[in-house]
């Protein structure tokens, strides 16, 4: 069997077994694709059927979640949890509240976790899970309330060594907390169940900074291998969220110019850049005052609001999608190599169309997968919960010298699997091959599970 035979039969058995879910297809065609040549060099991989096995879920809960708003109305909300993986570690991934949230997205991202973790080379599986709940226009009581009626069922499957939720879109440190605060009171216990928690409560420094961090360093390590870096650069970022806010801010000090931000109403374009002052207004508008991005082009007169867009039509060096899935499509990708962009950095999880990545590759930029270059997120969990584990906590110094060490590390892999013959290095492949085998090893390891 030659490799497009074995993705197209496997593919089309997992469509079959998993109809109406797009975007966990797409993930899974693309690691598929990555590894297919490493397993049909393996009989072993073969006959244990290791990667049918990786695309089941171990588990999947979903449960029903009810809450009453401050109208006194009851609603109720659809909440999940993916246990995708435990081969190397108690599963780890966010928890996404998002009105599009559904079985295939979280599928997808805790596919994409399994792998991403891996890449992190620290003992974590992988998991994901979420709710429907819009958290937009939600009092302070409605988002305390959803977030404690979330985990009255889902604590039951989730504990230090078992399952380890963390934030993602819609979940930062506020609701993270809510969580905690409930878990720990259904099951009076204090332990490190979460992360991205406050710094009072076991909370790590650099974890929410990690993951725009970890994906400018993972950025100028691929600039380095043709010897460039982010100074000098412009730079177009879409979101305006946790990990958007970093990569400006991170991108920034490395002497970018960032141009752009964006949230799902529409994008900003600073022709003067947004400086240092202006991001820390960002910081506020987005956090403190959970206002829209538009609001900076009031702010600052001389930038642009588009509606309705997205930043990929402006001239950047370096693109930095940093929102959602399938958000920079093959039209966008044509739009970005014609102005001249020669790096892409996902900061979100697979925000690039399986078309558009081809483009980048056709035109050999440098192009990376969120699973390598987002992982510094994940990454810096692991660190908190080794600090939980100690009860110790290390310096911001500290946490980000071994965050920058793992994104090292992990484009190292990147090269050492991506690397084609012409030298080009393909971080897609690269990342896969790298995530993959690990997590191969262990299951095969342990037995037929
Ligand atoms: P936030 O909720 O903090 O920010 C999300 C941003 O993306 C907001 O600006 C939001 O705009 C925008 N956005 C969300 N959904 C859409 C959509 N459907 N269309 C357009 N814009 C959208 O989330 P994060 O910054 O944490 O997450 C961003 C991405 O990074 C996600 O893909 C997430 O999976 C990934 N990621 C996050 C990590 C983390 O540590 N937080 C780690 C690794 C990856 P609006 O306000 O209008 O909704
Ligand atoms: O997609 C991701 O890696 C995250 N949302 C972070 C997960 C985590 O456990 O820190």
């Amino acid at each position: 069997m030659n490799a497009k035979s074995y993705v197209d039969n496997f593919m089309n058995e997992l469509v079959t077994k998993n109809p109406g879910e797009p975007e966990f297809h797409q993930a899974v065609r693309e690691v598929v694709e990555s590894v297919a040549d490493y397993i049909l060099e393996s009989p072993q991989l073969m006959k244990m059927k290791v990667m049918e096995r990786i695309v089941e879920p171990e588990r999947v809960i979903m449960f029903r979640v009810p809450w009453v708003n401050d109208a006194g109305e009851v609603v109720i909300n659809k909440g999940y949890r993916v246990q995708m993986n435990s081969a190397i570690g108690p599963y780890k991934g966010g928890v996404r509240f998002h009105a599009s949230v559904n079985l295939s997205i979280l599928k997808f991202l805790a596919f994409e976790q399994t792998f991403k973790n891996s890449l992190t080379t620290l003992p974590m599986g992988g998991g994901k899970g979420g709710s429907n709940f819009d958290p937009k226009g939600k009092s302070e009581m409605e988002i305390m309330r959803f977030c404690q009626s979330f985990i009255t069922e889902l604590y039951r499957h989730i504990g230090p060594d078992t399952d380890v939720p963390a934030g993602d879109i819609g979940v930062g440190g506020r609701e993270v907390a809510y969580m905690f605060g409930q878990y720990k009171r259904l099951s009076n216990e204090f332990t490190g169940t979460f992360t991205g928690k406050g710094i009072s409560f076991g909370g790590s420094l650099m974890r929410p900074e990690a993951t725009g961090y970890g994906a400018c360093y993972f950025g100028e390590a691929m600039l380095a291998t043709r010897g460039d870096s982010y100074k000098g650069k412009k730079v177009c970022i879409s979101g305006s969220g946790n990990v958007a806010q970093f990569a400006a801010k991170k991108a920034t000090e490395l002497g970018a110019t960032v141009m752009t931000m964006s949230d799902s109403n529409g994008y900003i374009y600073d022709p003067d850049g947004i400086s240092p002052e202006k991001l820390q207004y960002i910081f506020q508008l987005k956090n403190v005052l959970r206002g829209r991005i538009r609001e900076y082009a009031n702010k600052y007169p001389t930038a642009k609001y588009v509606a309705d867009a997205r930043p990929w039509g402006e001239k950047c060096d370096i693109a930095m999608p940093c929102a959602t899935q399938n958000e920079l499509n093959g039209a966008e990708a044509d739009m970005l190599l014609k102005n001249g962009c020669k790096c892409v950095v996902e900061g979100a999880n697979m925000p690039t169309t399986p078309d558009a990545i081809a483009k980048f590759q056709a035109a050999k930029i440098l192009y990376s997968p969120g699973k390598a270059s987002n992982a510094g997120g994940v990454a810096t969990s692991g660190l908190e919960m080794s600090q939980n584990s100690m009860r110790l906590g290390w310096s911001a110094e500290e946490v980000d010298q071994r965050l920058r060490g793992i994104m090292s590390n992990i484009h190292s892999a990147c090269v050492k699997y991506g690397t084609e013959p012409d030298g080009y290095i393909n971080y897609v492949k690269g990342a896969n091959i790298s995530g993959f085998m690990k997590v191969a090893d262990a299951m095969l390891a342990q037995g037929i599970v």
